[in-house]
């Protein structure tokens, strides 16, 4: 178990071509939030990933100890987007909406 100073930034275990883990990537850059990401073959699951998730699927966001792990890619879109959503994707509706597009 890494102490909760190990790292700082949450890290994202994910799959390139995966939609799952594309929503879920999709949603962190939107909401802005820094994440290491760590890109993973399926066939070849990091130790790292299965001690924090062991079901081993992908997108999961490990925040650490303090923070837990989530491993569902909507529940990981709704973590970032309620703490940053400049794009109001939570909403669907509004001012940001409105006017990027
Ligand atoms: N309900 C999960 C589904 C995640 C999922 O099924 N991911 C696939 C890749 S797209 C996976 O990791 N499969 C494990 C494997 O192929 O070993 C989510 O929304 O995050």
């Amino acid at each position: 178990m890494p102490s909760p100073l190990a790292f700082t930034r949450p890290i994202l275990y994910s799959f390139r071509r995966c939609l799952y883990a594309m929503r879920a990537r999709m949603a962190l850059w939107s909401s802005g939030l820094t994440v290491e990401l760590r890109e993973v073959v399926l066939g070849r699951k990091p130790a790292a990933l299965l001690e924090a998730s062991p079901k081993g699927t992908v997108p999961v966001l490990d925040l650490g100890v303090a923070g837990g792990v989530i491993e569902q890619s909507l529940e990981i879109m709704r973590w970032a987007l309620n703490q940053s959503d400049p794009e109001c994707w939570l909403s669907g509706v509004g001012p940001c909406l409105i006017q990027s597009h």
